[in-house]
Formats: structure tokens, sequence, C-alpha cells
């Protein structure tokens, strides 16, 4: 049992339930912000950060500074930072369950939010409070059942939260005419709506994807993770333990990956927080994306089948990757658009492994691959970074433990993904960012462009 009260109480006051302190803390700190960006864009509006090459124009706005996300910030040899943080000190530093070693996801959720370490109390309201939105209109399940049992679980995902977006509170207040000045609050209660109710969404999808529609009722008196893993049908503490790491670690990654980007430009639209986080879930759906945990453990599962190995050496895997490569397909699992070192959230993940389960063949094949991959992705002289990303560990924990259902991994993300896109979108709209709308250009625009510099130089 990890929840200790019924309601939140006032913090400093026993004796006080507070409902909305934390909506109040959100509002003044980005009122605070506010008054800053509006100084700094006065006074420095016009300097200029970096110019933009017609190479980046062209190649997927790598590294292009176009955006500001407030939760997270990605330093490519040191990795994800959260408000400052990063992983390992997250792990140190925010609250956890009596008696356990992983931090808790609401933790992270109120430190991106807030941006300050929350205390064991101000974790347990965020908990409270998703444990008391937690319950999912009937018709929800109605619009998971009337897809095929076969539909991808992220299709199946998308649509379930779609279909929860009919409540949105900040829709239907548009459609009455609100003010501009309140949009914030509704986006934050449609947020904690939309959060609180994700866990019990996923694990529907995959209670009845994979264990015959048996499904699990939630038990409010556990914290989110560990209700999320109750309600999969996973009790083993350890499992609880993985999956606070996991929901931690996946939640954000700065502003420019997929999933963050699609979900703040629909946001920019003013499109409610359900439409905009379905964006950004479809966007993680993608094999380059967050699909990509799916098939980091298809790919070592076909390595295996083709070497009828459950263990396969390191020169078995060496020539297993040249065989991939030049089939001309990606190794999943390494590289990535910002990063030029091993991903920090691998590296949490064998940390974990290492204390939970150091002898499972597959995590030994996983950290196997690590040692044979990077050099060999390297010699290729075109794979910028040739080291593990988030998605290259995901999938060997969860096999151990029993969730060997490779589809559903990608729904695992998503839940986490949640955190940081929607803490984010709070902040969008505390902030008043207008419509997102960057200038795209022709061929032909390029090429008279070309010329024209040619003319005068
Ligand atoms: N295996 C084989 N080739 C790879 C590669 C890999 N793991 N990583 C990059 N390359 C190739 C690219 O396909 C590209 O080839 P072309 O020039 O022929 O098009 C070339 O190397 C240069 O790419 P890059 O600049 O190093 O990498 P990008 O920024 O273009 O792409 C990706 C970053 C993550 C998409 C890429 O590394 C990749 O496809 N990795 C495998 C899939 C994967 O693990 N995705 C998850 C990333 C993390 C994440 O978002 N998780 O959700």
């Amino acid at each position: 049992m990890f929840l200790t009260f019924g309601a939140p109480k006032c913090p400093g006051n026993n004796n006080r339930y507070y409902m909305g302190y934390v909506k109040d803390l959100f509002k003044s700190t980005a009122d605070e912000q506010n008054k800053e960006i509006k100084s700094i864009i006065e006074q420095h509006g016009n300097k200029k950060i970096e110019d933009v090459t017609i190479a980046q124009v062209y190649q997927g706005m790598r590294g292009i500074t176009g955006l500001v996300t407030e939760t997270s910030l990605l330093d490519a040899n040191e990795g994800i930072r959260f408000r400052g943080f990063s992983i390992p000190e997250l792990r140190e530093k925010l609250a956890k369950v009596p008696g356990g070693n992983e931090p808790l996801p609401e933790g992270l959720f109120y430190l991106m939010l807030i941006g300050q370490v929350p205390t064991q109390e101000d974790v347990e309201h965020i908990s409270a409070t998703w444990a008391r939105r937690s319950h999912v209109p009937n018709y929800v399940f109605d619009v998971i059942e009337s897809f095929p049992v076969s539909a991808h679980p992220m299709t199946q995902f998308t649509a379930a939260i779609l279909a929860l977006g009919t409540e949105s509170k900040f829709a239907k207040a548009y459609n009455e005419g609100i003010s501009k000045k309140v949009h914030w609050d509704y986006i934050y209660e449609d947020t904690m709506t939309l959060i609180a109710r994700l866990p019990r969404i996923a694990a529907y999808i995959y209670r009845r994807k994979y264990k015959n529609g048996e499904h699990i009722q939630p038990d409010g008196m556990l914290d989110w993770s560990g209700n999320f893993a109750h309600m999969l049908g996973y009790e083993d503490e350890s499992f609880r333990e993985l999956m606070r790491l996991y929901l931690t670690i996946h939640a954000d990654h700065e502003g420019g990956n997929v999933s963050a980007h699609a979900t703040h430009l629909v946001g920019s639209a003013l499109s409610d927080p359900y439409l905009s986080f379905a964006a950004g879930m479809t966007g993680l759906a993608g094999p380059l994306h967050g699909l990509a945990n799916q098939e980091v453990i298809r790919w070592i599962e076909e390595m295996c089948k083709d070497l009828n190995s459950d263990q396969p050496t390191k020169d078995q895997i060496a020539a297993y990757i040249h065989k991939t490569l030049t089939e001309g397909k990606v190794v999943p699992g390494y590289g990535h658009a910002v990063l030029r070192k091993t991903d920090p959230r691998f590296t949490a993940q064998m940390e974990f492994a290492k204390l939970h389960c150091p002898d499972d063949p597959t995590i030994k094949t996983v950290w196997n691959i690590y040692e044979v991959a990077p050099p060999i992705l390297e010699s290729t002289g075109k794979i910028k970074n040739p080291w593990p990303n988030v998605d290259a560990h995901s999938g060997a924990l969860l096999k151990h433990y029993g969730l060997v259902e490779e589809e559903f991994y990608t729904v695992l993300f998503g839940v986490s993904r949640a955190l940081g896109v929607l803490a984010s979108l709070c902040w969008d709209r505390a902030l008043g960012f207008p419509l997102e709308r960057p200038k795209s250009i022709t061929t032909e625009w390029v090429k008279n462009f070309i010329k024209k510099g040619e003319a005068v130089s």
C-alpha cells in the first residue's frame, strides 16, 4: 500500500485538505516565467541564435533551434536532463514508495510542471489526484472493443485517447467562449484527467489482446505505476519497480522528437489535449521512434532463431549486424538524431538489470550487442551515433518478467511520454505560445537563392 490518505493535505497545514495547490503553484510559477520571457523578447528578441544551412532544411531540420520546451533539455554527450537533473540524480532525489529504490513518475511530473523537486507529500498528492480521476467511461472500452483484436495496440491506444477526448473540459469551455487568459486552466484539468486514465486504457488493451479479455480492476491505493503493473497482471514487486523506472525515464526528451513536437504542434492550433496527445502517439508509433522498442526484441529473436541459439556469441552477433546492414535495414535500438554517446536511459535499465536479473539470456545478449555493435556501426562512416538508445534495452527487461508481447511495448512508452508532453502543453498555454508556423520553401526557391549568392560573390 502506498497512499496514506484519501485526499491531499495543504502543505504546512495537516488539518486542511486543499485540492488545487499544485495547480496554483503552477500558475504562479508560469506567471513569473512569463514576465521573464516578455523581458527577454523585449531586450534581446532580435539576437540571432544560429544560421540555418541548406542541408539542415533538407535533412529533417536536424539541429535547428526553433522551439522552447521548459520540461527537459538534451545534451548530445550527457543525455537528458529534466529541469537540470540527470537520470542518476532523479533516481536518487525523487520520492519512492516505502522500501523502494526507483523514483515515482508522479515526482518527475511535478518536477517538470513546477520546476522544483517535490516532497513525498507532493508526490502522494499527485498520486491521489490521479487515482481519484482514473475512472474510464464505458464508451471508451466500447471503442476499443470495436477493433479487431489483431489491431496493433498503438492503434487501439490512440483511438481510445481520441474517444476520451469527448470529455475534454478545454474543448467544451472553448466552445462556450472562454478568454485566452484561462486556457491553461482547462488544459491543466484535461492533462490531469488524461494521465490518470491512461494506465487503465493501456491495461485494458493488453488484457483484451493477450489475456482473453480477463480484466483486472484498479487498486486505488497503489501508486500510478504500481496500479498499472497490477492491472496488467504483474504483482511482482520488482516488476512494479521496473514500471516506476520505465515510466520515469521515457517521459520526456526535450521538444524536437516526433512525439513531443507533434503534441506541441497540434496543441498550438488549440486542439484539446486529447487530440494533441493522440497526434504525439501516432508519431511514437513509428519504427524510427517509439516502435523501435518492439523492433529491437524482434530483431534479437530473429537473430536467435536464425542462429538456433538463445545466447549467440559475440562473433555471431557481429555477423548478424553486418547481414542487417547489407540488407539495407537499420539495427534497431542504435543511433540517435541528437545523442552522440550511450543513452543514459539505456544505462539506467542496464543497472536495474544487473541488480534484478543479471543471468537472463536475452539481457546478456543485449549487453553483448552493446559490446559488438558500436564499432561496426561506426565503421560504416555514415552513422553519426553508433551507441544504444533507450529502446535497445527495454524489451529484454519486460520479457524477463513475462511481458513478452512486444507489440505492446510502445504503449508502455506512450503512457510514460504523456507526462512530459502534457506537462509541456500546460506550459505552452500558460506562456501563451502562438500557433506554430515555420516557413517552408521549394527546391526552385533554393536554386534561385544559390544563384543570387553566386551572383553577389
Ligand atoms: N542502423 C543502420 N543505419 C543507421 C542506424 C542504425 N541503427 N542509425 C542511423 N543509420 C543510418 C541512417 O539510416 C542514415 O542512412 P542514409 O544516409 O542511408 O539515409 C545514416 O545512418 C545517417 O543517419 P544519422 O544522421 O546517424 O541518424 P538520423 O538522425 O538520420 O536518424 C535514427 C536517427 C534514430 C532514426 C536512426 O539512428 C535509426 O534509424 N536508428 C534505428 C531505429 C531506432 O533505434 N530508433 C529509436 C531512436 C530513439 C527513439 O526515438 N526512441 O523512441
